[in-house]
């Protein structure tokens, strides 16, 4: 049985963060010190034309605040977006864990998520193909617990002591700081064809999960095997999931490219936009269970956290739901400065020997100490906890308690013991107790050696149109890199996850594949190590395919948050757009007028409307979906307009769907759309049905091949 809290708790958040929330509305502008300020345009000078006196505290102390405004960057990560939101259990789960939140369904945990790219700075474009950071930090009852994972349920490495090279391998290369987000360059590829652990998650970022539609459209994986311990004390492995309740969609990589130039900000303003209009994303938590005793039955290791475990081999049950309903206040404030970090847990949750968990449990604190520059970062409010802290840390950077007392050390008489300690039944939390009895090492086990099965697991169980994306993007990559003898490399190792792969991605770079490469492939092993027992030998078989991997088998029966560009001009028909808007909106999509011009546009029947967006400065790329109005007149002034035409054709190439109403077929009939009408470019004629379910398929991929032939 669920235990129920005795009382209904809101555990954080907006209450608590109000004490530090600054509104400047009606008041006067003072100084640091609350003084008020007479003149912030001028300097302090000696004469109207003298220098400027060093007397000037109002200047200096602007001018200082203004130097120090920066901290560093994340490492990784950097460029990323946040919101808050709401966590709420729906399936308690006593017999595995006795954490609070995963037990009393009464309970509402605040949340505070960011999403990230990887190897961009924080300026960086978001359609860039990389991996997308999914960091959740739960306000728990029993403190914070930090959810630190990633848009793909593995990781590129097997060990922590691998991640600078993984990660100086894709960031710029350090003598042109040459490309910028970008993993498609001599030195990763160079690495990750040295480094075969890498392959799995590679060939996800190969695939469309790397360029998402939005961050409201991506799966979350905590990636490594967590435990959880009952009250019992019992342990279960667990790998955590976020599902989306709008399913996985992404863009292709055409659009990527373009949507970059056109809106750098996409997801950023896309997240934005959708909570900002109560279109709150939602995602299921689930969790795939794995008895102790089953630990050793799978063909590879649960410690590995190159290795996912095929939901059709352990289901992933659903045990919550989050909501993030809230944009923040202030960028810095909250997004920046939230600090995550895998050690953040509650008892209840604890952590397996995954070697790529354990390093990190030691890097984020650190990273922390060097971003925020203090010990005290737990101050700041984005990342104070809703649980009370006492403990004997004292000073530092930028204490922002007052802590009262005579003593702080433990133990102690003089402050009556306090605090004191709690015992397990209590709440004190206690580390799973594993049994450990072994050589001190520097290695890896033999277990981790398999990289090819999962790999080819993953190929193997993508759709016809997922799997040419794979290999343009792999033509892409290594399009891009320039030496022959890196990319004879990668032909080679994907030649092992599949040969009819490597034959595309090969005849697309205009090379053979080598017969064979200058062995050892591994070289993550130390240099004593016996490299011919660590090579990764040939892919396993066991499961044909992984239906769940595949971004097919998503969800495609909602069309809210959809963009959809209403192409119009003076004249439009305004009761056949009335009649789609409304239909379309009633399920939360968003329709926006695209005029010849800014400002606003006449219908037919002479009334003004608000226009969106002039067609000269928004593109096809940052729609899912394209209207054309009717109305002879409105349409004659499209026609004459040739970015119309592009609007469409583009949308067509990119597999959306498109639809005319009344006048608006004959435009259509001027593009290349004209001769190729499918069931998703149609024509409506005031119905909006047709439009409606093929905006909810995401996009019509039965046309990729005549797609590919629409002109530039
Ligand atoms: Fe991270 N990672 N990481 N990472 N990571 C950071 O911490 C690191 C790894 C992930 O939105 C840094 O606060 C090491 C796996 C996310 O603020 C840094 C290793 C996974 C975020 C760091 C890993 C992640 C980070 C940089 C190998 C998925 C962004 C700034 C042992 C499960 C969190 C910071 C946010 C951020 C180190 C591997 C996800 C440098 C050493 C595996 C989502 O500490």
């Amino acid at each position: 049985m669920a235990k129920k809290s005795s009382k209904k708790t809101d555990s954080k958040k907006i209450e608590d963060l109000d004490v530090n929330r600054v509104d400047y509305e009606g008041n006067p502008m003072t100084t640091n010190q609350g003084l008020k300020v007479n003149d912030t345009n001028n300097s302090l000078k000696s004469g109207e034309r003298g220098a400027t006196l060093l007397e000037d505290f109002l200047l200096r102390e602007k001018i200082t605040h203004f130097d120090h405004e920066r901290i560093p960057e994340r490492i990784v990560h950097a460029r990323g977006s946040g919101a808050h939101g709401v966590f709420k259990l729906t399936n308690p789960i006593p017999e595995y864990s006795k954490a609070g939140i995963f037990n009393d369904t009464e309970r509402s945990t605040s949340v505070f998520v960011r999403f990230s790219t990887v190897a961009g700075s924080k300026g960086s474009p978001d359609l860039a193909r990389d991996v997308r950071g999914f960091a959740t930090k739960f306000y728990t009852e029993e403190g914070t617990w930090d959810l630190v994972g990633n848009n793909m349920p593995i990781f590129f490495i097997q060990d922590a002591m691998k991640f600078p090279d993984l990660i100086h391998s894709v960031k710029p290369e350090p003598n042109k700081e040459i490309p910028q987000a970008a993993s498609a360059h001599d030195t990763f590829y160079d690495f990750v064809s040295h480094t075969t652990e890498t392959l799995h998650n590679h060939i996800w970022v190969m695939s469309d999960r790397a360029i998402p539609r939005s961050y409201r459209m991506m799966e979350g994986f905590g990636i490594h095997t967590f435990r959880l311990i009952n009250d019992k004390n019992e342990s279960h492995f667990v790998k955590f999931h976020w599902k989306p309740k709008l399913g996985v969609h992404s863009v292709t990589w055409d659009e990527a490219v373009k949507i970059n130039g056109a809106d750098a900000d996409f997801h950023r303003r896309d997240l934005w936009d959708a909570i900002d209009a109560g279109e709150y994303p939602v995602w299921e938590l689930g969790i795939q269970v794995v008895p102790e005793k089953d630990e050793h039955k799978f063909d590879f290791d649960l410690l590995d956290p190159t290795k996912l475990i095929p939901e059709e081999m352990v289901p992933v049950q659903v045990i919550g739901e989050m909501t993030l309903n809230r944009n923040p206040d202030n960028f810095f404030a909250e997004t920046e400065q939230v600090a995550f970090l895998p050690g953040h847990i509650v008892p209840g949750i604890d952590f397996t020997n995954d070697p790529l968990l354990q390093g990190r449990l030691f890097s984020y604190r650190d990273t922390q100490l060097s971003r925020l520059g203090t010990p005290n970062f737990h101050q700041i409010p984005i990342n104070k906890p809703v649980t009370k802290v006492y403990n004997n840390e004292r000073d530092g950077h930028m204490q922002m308690d007052i802590p009262k007392g005579r003593g702080a050390y433990f133990p102690n008489s003089l402050m009556g013991g306090c605090p004191h300690l709690s015992k397990m039944a209590e709440g004190g939390f206690t580390h799973h107790e594993e049994r450990i009895d072994a050589k001190k090492i520097r290695g890896r086990s033999e277990s981790f050696s398999d990289h090819f099965s999962q790999p080819a697991l993953f190929y193997r169980s993508l759709s016809d149109w997922e799997k040419e994306h794979v290999a343009s993007a792999y033509s892409f990559e290594l399009g891009k890199c320039n030496q022959a003898h890196v990319k004879e490399r990668m032909l080679w190792v994907i030649q092992k996850i599949n040969a009819d792969l490597a034959k595309t991605v090969a005849n697309n770079l205009g090379m053979s594949i080598p017969k064979q490469i200058d062995q050892p492939i591994n070289q993550a092993i130390g240099a004593d190590a016996d490299v011919a027992k660590h090579q990764p030998g040939d892919a396993k078989n066991y499961l044909d395919k992984a239906p769940m991997l595949s971004q097919a088998n998503t969800k495609f029966d909602s069309i809210a948050t959809r963009q959809i560009a209403a192409l119009v001009a003076d004249g439009f028909d305004m009761a056949a757009l009335k009649k789609i808007k409304t239909a379309l909106e009633d399920e939360g999509a968003m329709v926006k007028l695209i005029a010849p011009h800014g400002g606003t546009v006449k219908c037919d029947q002479d009334k003004a409307h608000d226009v969106d967006a002039a067609i000269s400065t928004t593109e096809s790329v940052l729609f899912d979906a394209i209207y054309v109005a009717g109305g002879d007149k409105a349409v004659d002034t499209m026609k004459a307009n040739s970015k119309y035409k592009k609007f469409i054709n583009e949308a067509f190439k990119h597999c959306k769907a498109i639809a005319a109403d009344g006048a608006g077929e004959t435009l259509i009939d001027q593009t290349f759309v004209a001769d190729h009408k499918d069931d998703a470019a149609v024509f409506i004629n005031g119905s909006a049905k047709d439009f409606r379910d093929a905006i909810a398929q995401h996009r019509n991929w039965e046309r990729r091949k005549v797609a590919m032939e629409v002109p530039a």
